[in-house]
C-alpha cells in the first residue's frame, strides 16, 4: 500500500535528525479542548500524522500541563481566555496556529470557529511537517476565501464514471447502505486536507432513482463518512424526476403538483440526511430535459427547485453548459441564454459556469460570464479529470491552467476585477476513482490537491502548490523537488502545444475525445465536427469571432473586447480561438503564422522528452513502483504527443499547401 500511490499526498513519511528532535519537542501531547466528531478527525489525523513521522504519537492529555502541547481549542474555551484571537479574521472556517505559552508551558495552539476549522488547521500543521518547516515560532492566519468547494463527480449507479479514468465510483452502491467502505473515509481525509468541503456524488447526465428512498438510504451511509470531515452531501437532480420517479404527467416549474413534488422530496431527503448541500442540475444541455421543454426560462427551474431546498437550508446549482446546434458559434451560446437572467435567480441558487465559454479544453479564454452576472452568485467549474488533455496517461498539472483563469481580468463589474474576485463557488469534476493510486496516475493526484487548494485561495500560486504537492507526494530532497516541480509546470503547456496550440480547440476525435481528429466533418451536429472549430481552408486558419464574424468579442467587457478584437493584441494563446488568419501572416516570434504552428506542435513533442528525460534521471530516488508507473505513463505520452503533432501537421499541410518550414525534423 505504502508504494503504489494510495496514500496520496498524506504519506507522513518519517522525519530524521535535528528536525525530529526539534518536531518530538513541540509534538509530544495532544490537547483537545473542545470536542465534536470533527475534533476528533482533527485529533486522529494528528495522532496518526505525527506517530507516523516522528515513531511516536502525541500522549492524549486533558490539559497542557508540560511543554509541547498541541491544543486544539474552540473560540469560546476558557483555555483562549487569554490569547487575543481574532474571530472576525477566521471567519466560519478558518483557523489560527500560534506558539504560545499557557499554564507555564510552550504549546502549539490551534483555534478556530468550531470543528471545521480546527479540521482544517490541523491538515495546516501537518503539511508543514511534512515539508520539514519549523514549528518554533508559528503565528498563522488562513481562512477559505470561498464557501463552497466541491467536487462533482460524474458517476452513474453502475459505478462506470462518465470521463472517469481512475477505475469504478467509489461508492459501492451494491454492498451499501449497511456497508461503510474505509476507503471513503480516506477519500473524506483527502479533501479535507486541502479544504473541500461538499461533493455531488452523481453524474449530472442524470439518472432519478437516485432520489428514491432505497438510494438515499445509501446516500445517507455516504453522507455520514463524509460528515465528520467537513464534508456535505449534493446529489445531480434530473429535471424530469416528477415524471420518471413521481408518477406526474409533467416537469413543468410552473406546475403546482410538480413543485409539490420537489417540496416532498426535499422533505424526505433532508430526513435522510439533515445536512444535505442541495441539487447539481444540467438542464436543456446535450439532450438532458429541463424548463425549456415546457417553454420556461433557466431561472423558472432552478427557483423552483431552490424553494423546495430553501426550509432546508439547501442550494441549488443550476450549470450554465448549454449549446444548441446551429446557432451560428457555440462559444456565444451560454453567455446570450444566462446574462439577461441576472437578477433573476433565488438567493439559493448558484450559477455553474465552466471556465471556458465551450468545453474543457486544454485551453480556453475565460468565460465572458464570469463578472458579467453581479446580481448572481456564479461558481467556476473547472474538470480536474482530464478529459481533453490525454486522459490519467498524460502527465499535465492543472493548476497553471486554473491560476491563469483565476488571473484573467475581467474588468467586471469594476475595472480590474479578475475573474477570481467574481466568485462563490468552485466546483472541479473529480478525477478520483477506484484505482489503487486514486486519480488514474501518480500524477494526476496533484490536481486533486491543486483544485483544493485553489478552491481555498483562488489567488494560491500554481507553483507553490505544486512544490507542497511534490514535497508531501515524492519528499523533500532538493532534487526531487527541483526537478519535478518545473517539469509539472511546464507541462500543460506541453499538451496545449502538440494538441492545439495559439488559440485552436476541440480537434480530438470523436466522443471519447483522445487523440487527433482534427479532419473529421461528418457528425450530424455541425457544432461536433473539428472542423467548425478550426475553420482551415487555403486561405488561413482560425475562428472569427470579432465582429466581422460571430462577434462572440462583444460579450466581454468593452476594454477586454478591444483587446480580444485586435490581432496583434490578443496574444499568440488565443489567437486563433479569436480570429481567422492568414497562413503567411507574421507574428511577433518572426515566424509566419503557419511556421509558428509546426514550431509549437514540435516544441510540445520537445518538452515531453525533456520530461521523460528529467524523470529518467531520479530512477532511484522515488521508489521503484511509482517511478516505473509514472516513466511508462510519459512513454505512452511522448509516443501519442508525436502522434498528435504528425497527425495534425499532416492534415493542416494538406489544407494550407504549405511547405514544411526548413530545418524542421521530419516525423520520426
Ligand atoms: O465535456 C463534456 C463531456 C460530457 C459531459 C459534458 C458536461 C457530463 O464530454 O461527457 O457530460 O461536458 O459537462 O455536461
Amino acid at each position: 500500500q505504502a508504494e503504489d500511490g494510495y496514500r496520496l499526498w498524506l504519506r507522513y513519511e518519517p522525519v530524521s535528525g535535528a528536525v525530529r528532535s526539534e518536531n518530538r519537542r513541540t509534538a509530544a501531547a495532544l490537547v483537545v479542548a473542545s470536542p465534536s466528531p470533527l475534533a476528533r478527525s482533527a485529533h486522529d489525523e494528528l495522532r496518526r500524522g505525527i506517530g507516523q513521522m516522528l515513531g511516536r504519537a502525541p500522549a492524549d492529555r486533558a490539559t497542557v500541563d508540560r511543554d509541547g502541547a498541541i491544543l486544539l481549542a474552540a473560540l469560546g474555551s476558557p483555555m483562549l481566555a487569554r490569547t487575543s484571537i481574532d474571530a472576525a479574521r477566521l471567519g466560519a472556517e478558518g483557523y489560527a496556529i500560534r506558539s504560545v505559552r499557557l499554564n507555564g508551558h510552550a504549546a502549539t495552539l490551534i483555534a478556530a470557529r468550531d470543528g471545521r476549522g480546527l479540521l482544517y488547521g490541523s491538515f495546516a500543521l501537518l503539511r508543514r511537517m511534512q515539508m520539514r518547516q519549523p514549528l518554533g515560532k508559528l503565528d498563522i492566519v488562513d481562512a477559505p476565501r470561498l464557501p463552497l468547494r466541491m467536487l462533482d463527480h460524474w458517476d452513474n449507479l453502475d459505478r462506470s464514471v462518465e470521463r472517469g479514468y481512475a477505475g469504478q465510483s467509489l461508492w459501492d452502491w451494491q454492498r451499501l447502505p449497511l456497508w461503510r467502505d474505509p476507503r471513503i473515509d480516506d477519500y473524506a481525509r483527502a479533501n479535507a486536507s486541502v479544504g473541500i468541503n461538499a461533493a455531488v456524488l452523481n453524474n449530472v447526465n442524470g439518472n432519478a432513482d437516485i432520489l428514491t428512498a432505497p438510494w438515499l438510504a445509501k446516500v445517507a451511509t455516504i453522507a455520514g463518512q463524509l460528515r465528520p470531515w467537513g464534508m456535505r452531501v449534493f446529489l445531480s437532480a434530473r429535471f424530469s424526476a416528477p415524471r420518471e420517479i413521481g408518477g406526474l404527467p409533467t416537469a413543468d416549474p410552473l406546475d403546482p403538483r410538480v413543485r409539490a413534488w420537489w417540496k416532498a422530496k426535499a422533505d424526505e431527503i433532508y430526513a435522510a440526511v439533515p445536512d444535505f448541500g442541495g441539487f447539481l442540475v444540467k438542464a436543456n444541455s446535450e439532450g438532458q430535459p429541463g424548463p425549456q421543454d415546457y417553454h420556461r426560462t433557466h431561472a423558472d427551474g432552478a427557483n423552483m427547485l431552490a424553494e423546495a431546498l430553501a426550509p432546508h437550508g439547501g442550494t441549488v446549482i443550476w450549470r450554465a453548459f448549454v449549446y444548441a446546434p446551429d446557432n451560428g458559434d457555440r462559444a456565444k451560446q451560454a453567455f446570450a441564454e444566462f446574462q439577461p437572467l441576472d437578477g433573476r435567480f433565488a438567493r439559493n441558487v448558484i450559477v455553474q459556469v465552466k471556465n471556458g465559454p465551450i468545453d474543457f479544453q486544454p485551453r480556453e479564454p475565460f468565460s465572458p460570464l464570469f463578472g458579467a452576472m453581479p446580481r448572481s452568485r456564479v461558481a467556476l467549474e473547472v474538470q480536474v479529470t482530464k478529459e481533453y488533455l490525454g486522459f490519467a496517461t498524460h502527465l499535465a498539472y492543472l493548476g497553471t491552467m486554473w491560476e491563469e483563469v483565476l488571473r484573467s481580468r475581467t474588468d467586471r463589474p469594476v475595472a480590474g476585477a479578475r475573474v477570481a474576485d467574481t466568485l462563490a463557488a468552485m466546483a472541479g469534476v473529480a478525477n478520483a476513482g477506484t484505482d489503487r493510486n486514486w486519480s488514474g496516475s501518480q500524477f494526476d493526484q496533484a490536481n486533486w490537491y491543486a483544485f483544493g487548494r485553489l478552491a481555498w485561495n483562488p489567488d494560491g500560486s500554481a507553483r507553490s502548490i505544486a512544490e507542497e504537492w511534490v514535497r508531501m507526494t515524492w519528499g523533500n530532497d532538493p532534487r526531487l523537488v527541483d526537478a519535478i516541480v518545473p517539469m509539472m509546470m511546464g507541462s500543460r503547456q506541453a499538451v496545449v502545444d502538440y494538441m492545439t496550440p495559439l488559440g485552436l480547440a476541440h480537434l480530438m476525435g470523436t466522443s471519447h475525445h483522445y487523440g487527433p481528429a482534427p479532419w473529421v466533418a461528418d457528425l450530424a451536429r455541425p457544432d461536433w465536427n473539428p472542423v467548425y472549430y478550426h475553420r482551415a481552408g487555403r486561405d488561413g486558419i482560425g475562428f472569427d469571432r470579432t465582429a466581422t464574424g460571430s462577434n462572440a468579442v462583444a460579450q466581454y467587457a468593452p476594454e477586454v473586447a478591444r483587446r480580444l478584437a485586435d490581432r496583434a493584441a490578443v496574444g499568440d494563446d488565443a489567437l486563433l480561438w479569436f480570429h481567422h488568419v492568414p497562413w503567411t501572416w507574421r507574428l511577433d516570434t518572426g515566424r509566419t503564422l503557419w511556421a509558428e504552428l509546426v514550431h509549437r506542435y514540435d516544441r510540445g513533442v520537445a518538452t515531453v522528452v525533456r520530461m521523460r528525460a528529467t524523470w529518467d534521471g531520479l530512477r532511484g530516488r522515488v521508489d521503484p513502483h511509482r517511478h516505473a508507473e509514472a516513466a511508462a505513463f510519459l512513454a505512452i505520452q511522448e509516443q501519442e504527443a508525436r502522434w498528435w503533432r504528425d497527425a495534425c501537421l499532416a492534415y493542416f499541410q494538406s489544407v494550407s499547401g504549405q511547405p514544411l518550414p526548413a530545418g524542421t525534423r521530419p516525423p520520426a
